[in-house]
């Protein structure tokens, strides 16, 4: 396995400049620890988190669509997912891909090692005859080493809606430079969570069994445990806020009192006034002008749309 980073220090640089902005923001990235991990598993199995759902659907109608796409000119061509997770989607293109003995390495970019070294164990065991070598680093720097290293075809995934953790200018800026790394006849395929009734978006990160809650507390006992934090919980309320208009959900974690945190690692305190929010998470929906406006600002073209029965969520088939 490739580790790039030293994830101790990434997460106090990150935590660091992060309080130092105004709202306090912490990335989204951090939540994904072994704990959030698992939290993150138990929201994809919830009926209001109707994304996993979609996106099932849609790879299970279309794997045999989309393997004709992958294939293309018949040459071997490697496979590179961003943010694989337990690649539990991914395994149906991936078990029909190898079923019909096509000619394709996996490469899952993930940055929980954990997550890795899971899904590669499970493959293994569910589709032996897959060429796999994982890479645990953030997405950057994953496309830095492919850049240099890697000369087959490229196909690559950014599935699960991962997109829509980006603001619309970081996701053009992400799509830009996976763009800027891929040859004439490499693809990409970007799977959307589109905008829709406002009710059921903001179910699905405001879920009746506080499990979302836990996913963005994680965050705080993250802090806790490897930064010598403080954080009381009970003193956080989980808030999460979908905007139709601009098809934003912000997830926040307000401040219930006026308090002072202390991060020991850091050597700092932060001081947090009455109802101060910490901003956790940005979960962009979109809508097709705004995914042509990606294609056309970063120099690829579009070559199909895949959407479930009831056209919640897509995945965009993109080629350079
Ligand atoms: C991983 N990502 C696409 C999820 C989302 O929908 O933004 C993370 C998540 N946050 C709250 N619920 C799920």
């Amino acid at each position: 396995m490739i580790i790039v980073d030293d994830h101790h220090t990434v997460v106090a640089r990150a935590v660091e400049e992060g309080f130092a902005k105004n709202p306090k923001r912490l990335p989204s990235w951090l939540f994904y620890d072994e704990a959030g991990d698992k939290i993150f598993q138990a929201i994809m199995r919830m009926p209001e988190y109707y994304l996993t759902g979609c996106e099932y659907e849609i790879l299970q109608m279309n794997k045999e669509r989309l393997r004709q796409r992958f294939v293309d000119d018949g040459s071997i061509f490697d496979l590179i997912e961003f943010g694989a997770g337990d690649g539990f989607k991914t395994e149906i293109l991936l078990r029909h891909f190898s079923d019909a003995s096509t000619l394709f390495n996996y490469l899952p970019v993930d940055v929980s090692a954990t997550v890795l070294s899971q899904l590669t164990k499970r493959l293994a065991l569910s589709v032996p005859s897959l060429a796999i070598q994982p890479i645990n680093s953030r997405y950057d720097d994953a496309i830095h080493i492919l850049q240099e290293e890697d000369k087959n075809r490229k196909v690559f995934l950014f599935l699960g809606a991962n997109i829509g953790n980006f603001t619309t200018p970081e996701a053009e800026q992400f799509v830009s430079t996976i763009s800027n790394g891929m040859e004439a006849g490499d693809q990409l395929l970007i799977g959307f969570d589109l905008k829709k009734d406002p009710r059921l978006v903001q179910a699905a990160y405001d879920d009746p069994h506080g499990i979302t809650r836990s996913f963005n507390m994680n965050l705080l006992l993250r802090l806790n445990r490897e930064l010598g934090a403080n954080f009381q919980l009970d003193q956080f309320k989980h808030y999460p806020y979908y905007d139709p208009e601009s098809g934003m959900t912000k997830s926040y974690l307000v401040s219930l009192r006026e308090q002072d945190v202390t991060l020991e690692v850091l050597n700092k305190s932060i001081h947090l006034n009455r109802w101060e929010v910490i901003h956790t998470e940005v979960s962009q929906k979109y809508d097709i002008p705004m995914i042509e406006k990606i294609a056309d600002r970063t120099g690829l073209e579009i070559t199909d749309f895949y959407y479930d029965c009831k056209h919640y969520f897509s995945d965009v088939l993109f080629r350079k």
